[in-house]
């Protein structure tokens, strides 16, 4: 993996110290990897003595990662004042796209600082430090922290364990490697209390996720021999589960998890005439390059686009295009 950087952790370190404010984003519909390593650099950048910090997304902390502490400082673009800030920090995304109408705040900064570690051929920012070999945009920002001398404060050490325990599946994704377990065993020795976070962020299902996941199973498809297997959350799922937006998040793993299945992708109504689409894959199968032609983006084996066409159509347009692929790279 090649790293795409213009600028080194020291760089980066050196950066964050001479801004005297900063706002700190990442992607809409944020992960816990998103949510939690904006409030580690946001730690980070007040340990550095920055006065003015500010966290700002497209989207508000997902019911999942609420209880994290500082949560709530993350502002939503609506409630943020208009306020330019000497640096943007831009974290998990690397693309204008990801960052909704945060990206405002980042176009309006003297300087844009990228961190990041998805698969991108053109970061944006004057700076940007952009490594697919880190599992988590977490380990980074930990990494950071070394680099900057700074000690992880308890609280800080809560929101990295769960940036990179969410993006590595619990420690189960290819993704995993030994500077991740080292990177956690520290975070571990701090004192977390590691059942009860998996508790809130792997195993609790609301019964209103849980009525759409009953609703996403009961609708699922295969293909392929069973090497593809698709299903769709309707607009009418959402009111009728009186679920939140964000607990669609994570149903595609069910899918994925059948054994004969290399592919998995979940459509989404956004409105009529939009859909998005989740899609999960293994043995070989790249889902971040497939979804480049629909101008997604993501991970080798987790991505997303969102397409600009209704439900059914997009399903067509994308199941032609994935069918005769599959097989070749297992
Ligand atoms: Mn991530």
């Amino acid at each position: 993996m090649t790293p795409m950087s213009n600028v080194d952790l020291a760089g980066a370190v050196a950066r964050l110290r001479t801004a005297g404010s900063v706002v700190i984003t990442s992607h809409l519909d944020p992960d816990g990897d998103a949510i939690g390593s904006t409030l580690a650099l946001a730690d980070l950048a007040r340990a550095l003595g920055i006065r003015e910090v500010q966290c700002l997304n497209n989207d508000p902390v997902p019911s999942l990662y609420q209880w994290l502490p500082g949560a709530s400082q993350i502002e939503t673009p609506e409630s943020a004042g208009n306020t330019v800030r000497d640096l943007a920090v831009v974290v998990d995304t690397s693309v204008w796209d990801r960052l909704g109408a945060a990206g405002d705040a980042v176009r309006q900064a003297r300087e844009v600082l990228v961190l990041d570690h998805h698969l991108a051929d053109a970061p944006i920012g004057d700076r940007f430090l952009v490594d697919p070999g880190y599992a988590a945009s977490g380990e980074l920002v930990m990494e950071l922290h070394d680099a900057a001398g700074v000690d992880i404060r308890g609280e800080t050490a809560e929101a990295l364990y769960v940036a990179i325990a969410t993006d590595t599946g619990g420690f189960r994704f290819s993704n995993t490697t030994p500077r991740t377990h080292r990177l956690a065993a520290r975070l571990v020795e701090m004192g977390l209390d590691v059942a009860a976070i998996s508790e809130r962020i792997f195993d609790g299902m609301s019964p209103t996720k849980f009525e759409l996941l009953r609703r996403a199973l009961g609708r699922a498809e295969f293909a392929a021999d069973g090497a593809v297997v698709h299903s769709a959350i309707l607009q009418e799922d959402i009111q009728a589960a009186q679920a939140g937006p964000d607990e669609v998040d994570g149903l595609i793993k069910y899918l994925r998890n059948v054994d004969s299945v290399q592919v998995a992708i979940m459509f989404r109504e956004l409105d009529d005439t939009t859909t998005k689409v989740s899609m999960r894959s293994r043995n070989g199968f790249n889902s971040a390059e497939f979804l480049q032609q629909f101008g997604g983006g993501g991970h080798a084996l987790a991505a997303g686009a969102t397409l600009a066409l209704p439900l059914e159509e997009a399903r067509g347009v994308l199941l032609d295009r994935v069918t005769p692929i599959v097989g070749e790279t297992s």
